[in-house]
Parts: structure tokens; C-alpha cells; sequence
């Protein structure tokens, strides 16, 4: 069984009841969320050992968000509980196609507390593969010193590195967002990105310019998700394509997050390139049927299912 390494903040994630704008909306349903989190219960419902490294306020919503990871079977061991922190919130706008928008109250967050010096060697026993992505490079420059020695242990142990850019401009600029990016490429083995990130990133997302960026920085595998439009893989000079599963979305946040999982679940396992971008689709797909970040996130049988869509005996 595989081992995955991740880290990144987590948020309370206040889901509004009704879609429009978010003036309107006065029910929401707390759940909760975070990109590296969403990601981490992908890979933990799909079956791997899933390691997630953060810091929780010592509030009653980190108390929440402890007990949901814990729940989803992630292991838990370096996420620590912090004084004076306040756990973050998310509070997420729906639009009737499941489009969203995000507004952050999201200050001085937990994860703050952590420090370089933090990431021990002993955190990556078991660990095939770690997944970095930039929203945790975006709360704070500190993070960037903090992933890079991720990425060194990782390296020295013959780790595989992931990354997802994961841009949030409410975040940080996209100036910041490119100069950390670069910094990194050249270390990162499977780089997970949107089609229209990697263009905002680039400058361009035509294949070939896919491709020689690809080279240029030593990228083993390219992959481009890119929505209802499905996603390709560039690798050993090869591209790969699949199409998207067609489903009807009403919560499209976290499908990059089950994309991701997907992806690396059916990469530790051995699956041909083609059978890679199908597996990531269909998770990806699967998480924008269901509301919320990760509820959506299937377990492998269900992936299984979907992906051959075969009908399911439902009463
Ligand atoms: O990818 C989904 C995330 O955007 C969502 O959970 C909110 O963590 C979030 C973020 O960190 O932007």
C-alpha cells in the first residue's frame, strides 16, 4: 500500500444553501475544506496511506476539522493544535452551474506557527510520493522555505514530488504566485495544473509550448486538467488525452483536489498513462456532483463503477 505526504491549511467551509449572490444567502452549511485537506481525504478513500501535516486552532472548529480528518482514516500524527490562532473560514459563493467563488477570512491562520525546522525525516517513512500545492505557498513566504525542505528530504529519499499550482489570486499576485513556481519546477517530477493557470503561469498553453516547458525544467509527467473539456498528460515526448465524463455539476470546488488524488492513486498503482487521466476524470467529475469541497470524493469501488458507468442497483 502506497504512502502519500501532504500539508497545507484547513478551513471551516461555509456552503451557502441556495446558489446567487452571496448577499442573498443567510443558510449555510458548515462543512469543512482546504485544498491539501480535500486532497488528503481523496487519497484516503481511494485507499492510500495518507499522511497530512498542519497546525489546527484551538477552537471548537479545528475540534471539527480534527475529528473529519480523523474520521476519513488520514494519518493525523504531525497535525498539532495551536493557542491564538483562530481556525480560517471559507465562506463560498455557488452559481447555478456550480461554478464558485471563494471569500477568505483567513488571517494569521494556524499553519503560520510552523516552522522549517518542523519537517523531520522521520515524517516521510512510508512515504512514495509528497504533494505540494500553491495555496500553501500563497498564505505565507515563510511556506516556501517550509515546501522546498520538503522537497529536499523527498528528493534525498528518492521521493516523488507532486505539485498542483492551485492559483488563488486572492492570495497573492500573480507576479509571487510565478516567482515561487519557478523556484520549484525544476524539482517537481509530476506537475498537476488548469488549463488556464498554466496559460496565466506561461503565457501560453499550446502544446508545444506545453511540452518544451516540460523539458526545460526536467517535468516527468505534464498534466493539464481542464474541466468539462477532460484532461492530457505529456511524457516521454508522448501526448496522452481523455475526455471528460459528462455529469451535471453543482459544486465544481475540489474537483482539482479528487482530480489530484485520482491521478496519483492510479499513478503508485501502476496504471498506463491513458488509464491515469480516465481515473483522475472520473474522481474529478464525481467530486462536482455532490456539494462541498470533499464529500463528493469517491471511494475506489465507486470510482470503478463510474468509470465503466455501469449501472448501479440503487433500491
Ligand atoms: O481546491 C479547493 C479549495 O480551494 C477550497 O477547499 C478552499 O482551500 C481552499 C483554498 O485553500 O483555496
Amino acid at each position: 500500500n502506497f504512502g502519500v505526504f501532504t500539508l497545507g491549511d484547513a478551513m471551516i467551509t461555509m456552503n451557502p444553501s441556495v446558489t446567487g449572490p452571496l448577499r442573498f444567502v443567510s443558510n449555510f452549511e458548515r462543512k469543512v475544506g482546504g485544498a491539501e485537506l480535500n486532497f488528503a481525504i481523496g487519497c484516503a478513500r481511494l485507499g492510500l496511506r495518507t499522511k497530512w501535516v498542519s497546525r489546527l486552532g484551538k477552537d471548537e472548529f479545528g475540534r471539527v476539522i480534527d475529528h473529519f480528518a480523523r474520521g476519513e482514516g488520514i494519518d493525523m500524527s504531525d497535525v498539532h493544535f495551536v493557542d491564538g490562532y483562530p481556525t480560517s473560514l471559507n465562506f463560498k459563493e455557488i452559481r447555478e452551474d456550480g461554478s464558485g467563488k471563494t471569500f477568505y477570512y483567513r488571517y494569521q491562520s494556524p499553519i503560520l506557527t510552523m516552522e522549517p525546522e518542523d519537517i523531520k525525516d522521520s515524517m516521510f517513512e512510508g512515504i512514495d510520493l509528497v504533494h505540494i500545492t500553491g495555496v500553501y505557498l500563497a498564505i505565507d513566504p515563510k511556506n516556501i522555505l517550509i515546501a522546498k525542505r520538503v522537497i529536499e528530504v523527498a528528493k534525498r529519499k528518492g521521493i516523488i514530488v507532486s505539485f498542483d499550482p492551485n492559483i488563488r489570486l486572492k492570495l497573492w499576485t500573480i507576479e509571487e504566485a510565478r516567482k515561487a513556481y519557478f523556484a520549484l519546477f525544476s524539482s517537481v517530477d509530476l506537475l498537476l495544473t488548469g488549463r488556464e493557470e498554466i496559460r496565466l503561469i506561461l503565457g501560453d498553453d499550446h502544446d508545444e509550448a506545453l511540452a518544451s516547458f516540460a523539458k526545460k525544467y526536467a517535468i516527468d509527467q505534464l498534466v493539464i486538467k481542464d474541466g468539462e473539456n477532460g484532461s492530457k498528460l505529456y511524457t516521454n515526448g508522448m501526448w496522452y488525452e481523455k475526455e471528460a465524463f459528462s455529469v451535471v455539476p453543482i459544486d465544481t470546488v475540489g474537483a482539482g483536489d479528487g482530480f489530484d488524488a485520482g491521478y496519483i492513486y492510479a499513478l503508485l498503482n501502476g496504471y498506463s498513462c491513458e488509464e491515469r487521466l480516465v481515473f483522475a476524470n472520473g474522481v474529478g467529475a464525481m467530486v462536482t456532483t455532490v456539494s462541498g469541497d470533499n464529500e463528493g470524493l469517491p471511494y475506489l469501488e465507486e470510482v470503478m463503477s463510474f468509470i465503466r458507468q455501469e449501472s448501479v442497483i440503487e433500491r
